[in-house]
């Protein structure tokens, strides 16, 4: 008994040790602070939470976060924000474990804000070189055959401010433009069957129904072979934000392409060179000439915690690296983790299911001795594509690039525990 309230004792000061040395980063709950100060809250003592009862069942009809947790949201950057209804804001990854997006958290890209879109009304249409040109309701949709996938969607510019050095100080703002959710839909495949595709059908076009009526061309086979016609994420309705009703999904290729809102699929047998294909999500080469169609999202890791916006708290001693890693060429093969900048590298673990086109989580975990470390990790996909060095791409590239920034990523961990987002050369 005296033992082990000794040892609750010991755990008490060492937890408000922590918590001093956090810079008081826990925020103060339902309960007095001058009790928090005094530990009255914890063992040998009994918690405040222990002593009444609780909400009950009616008090929250849809469920939301802890209030703890009101600092885990999608963040933008007010100087890439010219207007609120054609921009992005990103992905809180620092804070998030395992390979899901919730929903409330998927980043959003809008060119024209989110679409108000009342289901009754929703139609999509079916139109150009078919048998017959249709147009489906939401309900027509969901008689279908359907099915679940779990897959990454990454804005091509991704990592785009980083292309001509260290910027943004956070993997929220510096690789947060990507979510993984569970898709529910209908192959695309099945939709343009049901419409019959001419034999000189090549490509299709995919038009959203928000206001910028946002269109890609997509070549037929890709089409035909994994994208879906999707109305739920993670189980639920699309949020509004993610398209709702109906969005296309275009597993492993760029984010620009899965078309929210859908409204219109038009069958060619050329591409449109719309504006998202021509004088955007194009890379423009060293020559001065710009490469376009570059669809794939090649292979990428990052690691998000420790990072800028989660620094160590606990001083030297074990530690726990955790990171993503995806590839729209399939699934992540190996994921390297390098303390000191890329010149020694150790293999990561990869936990949890490796699926094709999904995020992988990595872990590594390490005793920290308290000096300063230059973090990156590399991730080679299943067909052998080994992460870039920024540099590399540099090579490759130029300077002149946007889009498509794979690159490797440092974080510089200072003695203190905090970290900055640096390169080496
Ligand atoms: N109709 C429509 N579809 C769209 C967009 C848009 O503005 N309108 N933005 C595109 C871009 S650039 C990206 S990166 C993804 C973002 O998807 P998200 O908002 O679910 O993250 O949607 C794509 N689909
Ligand atoms: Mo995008």
């Amino acid at each position: 008994m005296l033992r082990s309230s000794d040892k609750a004792g010991m755990s008490r000061r060492r937890l408000l040790k922590s918590v001093a040395a956090s810079g008081g980063v826990i925020a103060a709950g339902a309960f007095d602070g001058q009790a928090r100060a005094n530990g009255e809250n914890l063992p040998p003592n009994v918690a405040d939470w222990s002593k009444y009862l609780g909400d009950g069942v009616d008090a929250r009809p849809y469920g939301m976060p802890a209030e703890y947790e009101k600092d885990v949201i999608r963040r933008s950057v007010r100087w890439l924000t010219a207007s609120t209804e054609s921009s992005v804001n990103f992905t809180p990854l620092h804070e998030l474990e395992g390979i899901i997006t919730p929903n409330g958290l998927c980043f959003e890209r809008h060119h024209a804000g989110i679409a108000d879109v009342n289901p009754r009304d929703y139609r999509l249409m079916i139109n150009g070189l078919v048998d017959k040109p249709m147009i489906f309701t939401l309900d027509d949709i969901k008689r279908f055959p359907r099915t679940n996938k779990i897959y990454f969607l990454e804005c091509a510019a991704n990592s785009g401010m980083e292309w001509r050095g260290s910027q943004l100080n956070g993997c929220q703002y510096t690789q947060g433009m990507i979510h993984c959710v569970q898709y529910t839909g209908v192959p695309l495949k099945l939709i343009l069957d049901e419409a019959g595709l001419r034999t000189n059908a090549k490509w299709v076009m995919a038009e959203g129904g928000d206001a910028s009526g946002m269109n890609r061309s997509i070549p037929l086979e890709k089409a035909l072979y994994d994208c879906l016609v999707a109305f739920k994420m993670n189980g639920e309705a699309l949020r509004p934000e993610q398209g709702y009703p109906v969005r296309l999904v275009v597993p492993g290729w760029e984010g620009n392409m899965w078309v929210k809102w859908l409204r219109r699929l038009e069958v060619g047998d050329k591409p449109w060179h719309t504006r998202e294909e021509t004088s955007k999500y194009t890379d423009l080469m060293e020559n001065g000439k710009s490469r376009r169609f570059t669809w794939v999202m090649d292979c990428k890791s990052v690691i998000t915690s420790p990072s800028p916006q989660a620094p160590i708290t606990h001083g030297k001693g074990h530690t726990v690296i955790s990171g993503l890693a995806w590839s729209g060429q399939g699934t992540i093969e190996r994921v390297d983790v390098s303390l000191d900048g890329g010149r020694n590298w150790d293999a990561a673990r990869i936990d949890g299911p490796r699926l094709h086109k999904a995020l992988h989580r990595f872990y590594y975990e390490f005793d920290w001795d308290g000096s300063p470390l230059l973090l990156q990790s590399r991730a080679i996909d299943s067909i052998g594509y080994v992460q870039p060095t920024k540099a590399e791409l540099r090579t490759a590239r130029g300077t002149n690039s946007i889009y498509h920034n794979n690159g490797i990523q440092t974080w510089h961990v200072m003695k203190t525990g905090e970290v900055e987002n640096v390169e080496v050369s």
